[in-house]
Parts: structure tokens; C-alpha cells; sequence
């Protein structure tokens, strides 16, 4: 299933007029406007394959019927995303949770879509039926060379899957830590960790790069071997110039202050990409902006200066991709509202007056910092979103024409009611 273009363009008419005096207040406020809109144009999230269908928790699962069955349909799906926000671009793989088969077929679907293959991720959180060695107690980590051993093939599986593709990342999240004190001896697992990654990354290509994704609590609750950035950002010094940390807004402890995080990672060059999520407990994986759009906002303030402090491109310096999962909303609904957070976010960061800021910082005007922030922060970005997504080819209302045009109704005609895709 794919949406045609006239389908857009009818419902692109209908919005037309009030989009256009919306645009044309912003267009006459904001100053450079036209550079930002290109920056938007650029931007694109990577949609997590894992993410498409109905998640559940350890209390029950509640499909939402028509979710993709396979990797075939979970491009079909992230498609149909970008077909109607033009910012979905990407996929990002989880393996074994998708099984790649003909490389160059997937590849051409995927291209067929216009959907590059983003930063693969490894899975040594769970057994799978034909495993040795079991993860119960750890993988990289584990005390056990063999299961050391079986956790390394895995990741070196997962890149070569990922060169077939054309990807050119690997993100390697561990479960491993310890639920009981005395379980673990610190230093031991740090050491096989490290020991483990250093085998995975020498058999990293040349321009790929590996992200070391740290969680500071879940599924072990006492320690977790990378545990926070600090944890993460001391293997990729140590792993070497390919190695990066990757940032998942759920796994700080509450209240941590992730935008200062940020900015330190990037000054050192350490940060390598991000799982955007929102939550208001713990690893909630809740749509991006729905809970703390403020905290978004300040995070998007610190890449903006830092990367154009470092000179990078917004688009291409780091990996940007989503990590949601959700038991109530339709999926597809779900991904197009984070990804228009992001893009809401990044807008409003791009609006921030850098001169003014840093003037006010030097003076320690506090109140005008403040007020700077909030100025930008309290603008109605959407039009200036909106008219990037109209340029590319995109849906004026992206959720609006989901539903216009019953593609989730489709979806479930042709999968079924009942269905269940691989993830979380
Ligand atoms: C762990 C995590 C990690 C996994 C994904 C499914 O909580 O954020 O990125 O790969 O969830
Ligand atoms: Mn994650
Ligand atoms: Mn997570």
C-alpha cells in the first residue's frame, strides 16, 4: 500500500489558505527563515523497526491489528510515515527481531521508499530458541568466556547484516548488570565488557561507528555495567576514535539534567546519536514531547550550539533516531506525532538568539537568559514545520490524512485484526 501523490495534493488544497497566513505571520516575524526551513528539509528521524506494532508490558498486550509481520511490512509502514511527514527517512533494525533475508531486495524496497537503513541494534537481552549459552546472568559481561563469545558473534553477525544494508552504525545496548549486591564484582564486569567490545569493534568497517547505549536501572535493578554516560563515554575512550555514546531520554535516573549531559558529549566528540522517547516514571518509552516538551526543547538548545560550535551538520553529525513503545495509541499515529515534536523542537531551538544569549550569559542577566529561551520556546512553530513538510512533498496534516484516507482500516483488511510484530 502506498499513498499516491494526488492524494496528498487534494488534501494539501483544503489546508491551504489557513497555512498560508499562518506562514506568511511567521515569514514576516522570523528573520532567516528560509535557512531554517532548509535545515528542517534536511533533518530526518529514523523510525525504530520495533516500534510499529502495538508494545505491551509484563501485564498484557492489546493489539491494535494491522501491524506488520514482517521486515517487508515494516517498510511498507515506515513509507507510508515518511510518505506523509517526508522527516521519517530511516529505519533502524533490531536483530534478531527482524530477519533480513535477500539483502538486495529489502534494500530496494526500502530505497523504493526512500528510507536509508540507520544504526543497526543488537540483541543480547534476550535467549533465542536455537542459543547455546543463555543471558540470564549477563552477556558481554557474563563471567563465562562462551557466552562472552556467543554475545560478540552475535554483534559481528549484526554488522555484517548491517554492511549488506548499507548501514553504517551499530548500537549495542546490554541488559547486563547485577539485581543483588554481591552479585557482581564490579571491575570483573567492566573488564569482560570492555574486553568484549574491543573484539566488536575491530571488526567494525571502515566509517562505521559503534554507539555504547547506557540505562541506569531495568531489567537489573542494582547495577547496571553501563550504567550512565559517564560508564559509556569510559568504554567509547577507551574503544577508540569509532566509538561513540548514544543518548536514550528514559534511562537517566528522574530529574537528571540530560541537556547538560549532551552538551559535555558532544564537546569531547562522544556523542554519537540518540533514542528520542518521552517518559514520566522510568524507561516509559512514551511519544517524544508528550511529556516533557520543555526538556526536549532545552536538549535540542545544547546540539544546535554545540554542533554548530564544533561546525557539524545538524542532519548528518549524529545518528537520530526514535525508541517508543506504546500499548494504547495506534502506532503509526503515535511516530508521526514524535517525529513532529522532534521537528517542533528542533525549530524552536533554531529560533533561540544566539548573540543575544551569549551576551546575556556574559552580563549573568539571568532573567533575559530566561527570557530568550522562553521566547523561542513559547513560539508557534508549527507553521514553520508545516511549510518544510508542503515543500518535500508531504501532508499538511499528517494524523488528519492517516485517517482521511482509513489506512490503518487498510492495513488491518489486508494483515488481519489479529497480529503481533517483533519487539518489545
Ligand atoms: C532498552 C532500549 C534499547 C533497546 C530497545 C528495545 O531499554 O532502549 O535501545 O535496544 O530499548
Ligand atoms: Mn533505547
Ligand atoms: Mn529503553
Amino acid at each position: 500500500m502506498r499513498i499516491e501523490k494526488d492524494q496528498i495534493e487534494a488534501h494539501n488544497e483544503l489546508a491551504a489558505v489557513k497555512h498560508k497566513r499562518k506562514f506568511a505571520f511567521m515569514s514576516e516575524e522570523i528573520e532567516g527563515l528560509e535557512g531554517i526551513i532548509e535545515k528542517l528539509i534536511k533533518f530526518q528521524i529514523a523510525i525504530p523497526s520495533w516500534a510499529l506494532g502495538t508494545g505491551g508490558t509484563r501485564f498484557g498486550r492489546f493489539s491494535g491489528g494491522g501491524e506488520p509481520g514482517n521486515l517487508e511490512e515494516k517498510i511498507q509502514d515506515i513509507g507510508l510515515l515518511h510518505a506523509l511527514n517526508r522527516s521519517s527517512g530511516a529505519i533502524s533494525l533490531h536483530i534478531p527481531w527482524d530477519i533480513p533475508t535477500d539483502y538486495d531486495a529489502i534494500k530496494s524496497l526500502a530505497s523504493s521508499y526512500d528510507l536509508k537503513f540507520d544504526a543497526m541494534n543488537s540483541n543480547t537481552f534476550q535467549d533465542q530458541a536455537d542459543q547455546a549459552y543463555s543471558y540470564k546472568f549477563g552477556s558481554l559481561q557474563h563471567v563465562d568466556k562462551g557466552v562472552r563469545q556467543q554475545a560478540i558473534d552475535h554483534n559481528i553477525e549484526v554488522i555484517r547484516q548491517g554492511v549488506a544494508l548499507g548501514s553504517s552504525a551499530l548500537t549495542v545496548w546490554l541488559a547486563d548488570g547485577s539485581c543483588f549486591p554481591g552479585q557482581l564484582n564490579f571491575r570483573g564486569a567492566f573488564q569482560n565488557t570492555l574486553e568484549s567490545l574491543e573484539e566488536i569493534y575491530a571488526a567494525l568497517p571502515d566509517e562505521w561507528k559503534i554507539f555504547v547505549e547506557y540505562k541506569a536501572f531495568e531489567p537489573n535493578f542494582y547495577s547496571t555495567t553501563v550504567g550512565d554516560w559517564g560508564q559509556s563515554l569510559l568504554y567509547a575512550t577507551k574503544l577508540g576514535p569509532k566509538a561513540y555514546t548514544l543518548v536514550d531520554l528514559g534511562h537517566h535516573l528522574p530529574n537528571a539534567n540530560i541537556e547538560q549531559i549532551v552538551s559535555l558529549l558532544l564537546m569531547e566528540g562522544k556523542l554519537g546519536g540518540f533514542h528520542f522517547n518521552d517518559s514520566k516514571y522510568g524507561d516509559d518509552d512514551l511519544t517524544a514531547g508528550s511529556m516533557k516538551p520543555y526538556q526536549l526543547f532545552l536538549i535540542f538548545n545544547e546540539l544546535v550550539e554545540g554542533m554548530d560550535a564544533k561546525g557539524m551538520d545538524h542532519a548528518t553529525g549524529l545518528g537520530w533516531m526514535i525508541d517508543a513503545s506504546h500499548n494504547v495509541k495506534d502506532p503509526l499515529e503515535d511516530l508521526i506525532q514524535s517525529v513532529e515534536a522532534i521537528m517542533l523542537a528542533y525549530t524552536q531551538a533554531l529560533l533561540i538568539d544566539r548573540k543575544a544569549l551569549l551576551a546575556a550569559q556574559q552580563e549573568n542577566d539571568v532573567a533575559k537568559c530566561q527570557e530568550i529561551l522562553q521566547d523561542a520556546f513559547r513560539t508557534d512553530a508549527r507553521a514553520i514545520v508545516q511549510e518544510a513538510r508542503l515543500r518535500t512533498g508531504g501532508a499538511a496534516n499528517p494524523i488528519q490524512l492517516f485517517r482521511e484516507l482509513k489506512i490503518r482500516e487498510k492495513l488491518i483488511g489486508s494483515r488481519g485484526l489479529k497480529t503481533v510484530a517483533t519487539g518489545l
